[in-house]
């Protein structure tokens, strides 16, 4: 056993339980091997072998951010122009440009050139609290690239950080490919070899009129389902495509997006328990207007996380902080909601139960803010209050 370390005399907002802040004034947190041992009131604490005052500091779980596209090459600040100037998301991706712009860029990319332009990624993610990050693939679009940018994915773990890799090959079609189908096909059979190289922890796919139908969707479902994967959807984006559907009748961890999802897919996901992720940097950055159904997803129960979506196109944030403050302001989300969402229901979106709450026998991953309250993470933005982050129960 490591030493024991006992932090102590913070505001703790341990999001414990299944709704409130969850606060201890004047808390404290044992730490001991990587793990939370004992949390409660600092007068209460058992004895330690260190001891760090927080002096009043906020302590929160650490961030979970649950849907990146954190690996790519190139730049798409062009579209961002093309956008102000009138074009569409729809439109640029239908004229080549997009994700397949993205996919260009990403094949001529060496292993090392996505190393170095990701590691940049992580550690902004990673200086506003994060410390567990998911990753996608799907700008390889082939079996040799896809497999370079898992395989990058899972370097970032060096960055002290925990990754999450999500295969999700069936996000466009690439340009060489004539054929949807036989290019779904390709994508379900380069698969196993990936999961057996331990670069794949679940299968995602982009359900929408630009991208891929339901009946392709499924197949790629299928496939992860042979392996005893768990699949989440990009879903209900742009379109209604019944995509939720189709994810909540294979006991999806998520559907992700989610502005045109209808009541029957609400109902869906509630009773398979699928988490709703939703989106505001993609919501906001894309001028979108229909927002997600976020009170009927509240009624049913459906547990709602956030996360950046970070990727060239639709989202180019490296802010979790910020898409707190979007949640609310756009979406309606009270701050406890949308920290929750970054926290305890992001970890869920990941089939995670180990993490996102401050409670004895989580993961000792947490953040230290120079906040006196939750509610300022929300309230503020443009701003990073982080002093401390501490990841496996190490300092950083
Ligand atoms: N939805 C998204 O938010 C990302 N992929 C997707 O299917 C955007 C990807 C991109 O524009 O590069
Ligand atoms: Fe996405």
């Amino acid at each position: 056993m490591s030493r024991s370390r006992l932090w102590r005399g913070g505001l703790l907002a341990t999001l414990a339980g299944e709704s409130g802040w969850g606060l201890v004034e004047d808390g404290a947190l044992l730490v001991q091997d990587g793990l939370l041992r004992w949390v409660g009131p600092s007068a209460e604490a058992p004895p330690a072998d260190d001891v760090i005052e927080l002096r009043g500091a906020l302590v929160t779980p650490g961030l979970v951010d649950c849907h990146t596209h954190l690996v790519y090459g190139g730049s798409r600040a062009h579209e961002f122009e093309q956008r102000l100037h009138g074009a569409s998301y729809a439109d640029i991706a239908k004229a080549g440009g997009g994700i397949k712009s993205t996919v260009a860029a990403t094949r001529a990319a060496s292993e090392a050139e996505l190393l170095a332009s990701a590691r940049k990624r992580a550690q902004a993610l990673i200086r506003e609290g994060v410390t567990t990050l998911e990753v996608k693939s799907g700008y390889g679009l082939d079996a040799a690239t896809e497999a370079r940018m898992l395989r990058v994915a899972r370097r970032l773990a060096e960055l002290g950080v925990d990754v999450r890799t999500t295969y999700l090959a069936a996000h466009a079609l690439p340009p060489e490919a004539a054929d949807a189908d036989d290019y779904i096909a390709a994508a379900c059979q380069w698969l196993p070899e990936l999961h057996r190289a331990g670069l794949v922890d679940a299968v995602d796919a982009f359900c929408e009129h630009i991208a891929f139908s339901p009946t392709q969707v499924a197949r790629i479902f299928d496939a992860a389902r042979r392996l005893g994967l768990p699949i989440k959807l990009h879903a209900e984006q742009l379109s209604d495509q019944g995509g939720a559907e189709l994810a909540a009748s294979y006991g999806a961890l998520s559907c992700d997006h989610l502005e045109f999802l209808s009541p029957a897919g609400v109902q869906a996901m509630a009773r398979a328990g699928t988490v709703a992720v939703l989106l505001p940097g993609a919501f906001y950055a894309l001028r979108e207007t229909k927002l997600p159904p976020v009170d009927a997803l509240r009624e049913a129960g459906v547990p709602i996380a956030i996360a950046t979506d970070h990727n060239p196109g639709s989202s180019p944030t490296l802010s979790p902080l910020l898409m707190l403050n979007m949640a609310c302001v756009l979406f309606r989300l009270t701050p406890e909601e949308a920290l929750r969402g970054l926290t305890v229901n992001g970890a869920r979106a990941l089939g995670l139960k180990d993490r996102g709450q401050l409670a004895a026998g989580q993961r000792a991953d947490f953040c230290i803010w120079d906040s006196e309250h939750p509610r300022e993470l929300a309230a503020c933005f443009g701003h990073n209050p982080l002093t401390k982050r501490v990841f496996e129960g190490k300092q950083g």
